[in-house]
């Protein structure tokens, strides 16, 4: 109850931030994008992580003004990666359930890729299963919009939500996000890879990338790239970093 009284006060007091993570092309090691993820500065509490308060913003309807910060600061700082020479780096930004049935993220989206002059080929929407499979027909009309505008859709966490796989042909994704759950299993077990090979063939059959969440180990990173894995993002290659920290990692590994 205390976290949602200040959640109230965090935005008009600048308390939030965001990292950004690499993801990692496997072909070729570059750098291909990063992923925003917000952080809360709290006063006294210091940094709290988005898992202790984005489902009270969820529950609290603060994810819509949040959401809307999220966007507009990740859309400035990737003019700002541009501006420093990281010129066609993507941005991966996470959007929840309600941002996206409010229905005015073209227009929020429109607004910044003109206000920063931004390619919207480098912007990158996250969506979950449970998002995707949520009032289908509207979401698809939503993302169809955004998909015409030349926007990005990757659904994250994949394999840990429904299980109806329909929604993969009904919606225009580029990118599947196998979760780090499953990525940690590589290894550990007689079944271990299962998920992982199945996912990996399941994207490229439908056409789209498989980006790799959470990979920690060599051990990992090497079974993903035998197996055709496109995209990797996790600690083995780099933390959520802060801004200038991102753009001095992606300057020595590109
Ligand atoms: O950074 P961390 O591993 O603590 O993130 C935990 C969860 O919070 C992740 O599932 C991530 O997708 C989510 N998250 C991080 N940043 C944002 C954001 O800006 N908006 C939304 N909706 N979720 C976010
Ligand atoms: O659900 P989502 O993919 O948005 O969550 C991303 C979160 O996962 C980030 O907050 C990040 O801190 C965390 N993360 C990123 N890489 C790793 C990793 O290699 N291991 C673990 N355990 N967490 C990771
Ligand atoms: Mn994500
Ligand atoms: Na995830």
């Amino acid at each position: 109850l205390k976290i949602e009284h200040s959640l109230r006060h965090a935005l008009s007091r600048n308390e939030f931030l965001l990292h950004f993570q690499p993801v990692i092309d496997v072909a070729s090691g570059r750098v291909d994008g990063v992923e925003a993820l917000i952080r809360w500065l709290h006063p006294e509490q210091g940094i709290i992580p988005p898992g202790r308060f984005i489902g009270i913003a969820e529950e609290t309807g603060l994810i819509q003004p949040l959401g809307d910060w999220v966007f507009w600061t990740a859309c400035r700082q990737l003019a700002e990666f541009k501006a420093v020479g990281l010129s066609g780096l993507k941005m991966s930004i996470n959007i929840s359930a309600m941002q996206l049935r409010n229905g005015n993220l073209p227009v929020l989206a429109k607004g910044a890729i003109e206000a920063f002059g931004l390619d919207p080929a480098t912007l990158i929407f996250e969506v979950t299963e449970s998002v995707a499979m949520h009032q289908p027909e509207e979401t698809v009309r939503i993302l169809d919009q955004l998909h015409a505008m030349g926007i990005g859709l990757a659904i994250d966490d994949f394999g840990t939500g429904y299980s109806s796989l329909s929604y993969l042909r009904m919606f225009p994704i580029h990118h599947l996000k196998l979760d780090r759950s499953f990525v940690q299993e590589i290894g550990q077990g007689p079944d271990s890879w299962v998920i992982c090979d199945a996912t990996i063939g399941l994207a490229h059959n439908l056409g789209l990338k498989l980006v790799a969440e959470g990979v920690e180990t060599q051990e990992q990173f090497d079974y993903l790239r035998l197996q055709g894995c496109d995209l990797v993002q996790g600690f083995l290659h780099s933390r959520p970093l802060p801004a200038d920290e991102v753009i001095a990692f992606i300057r020595q590994r590109n």
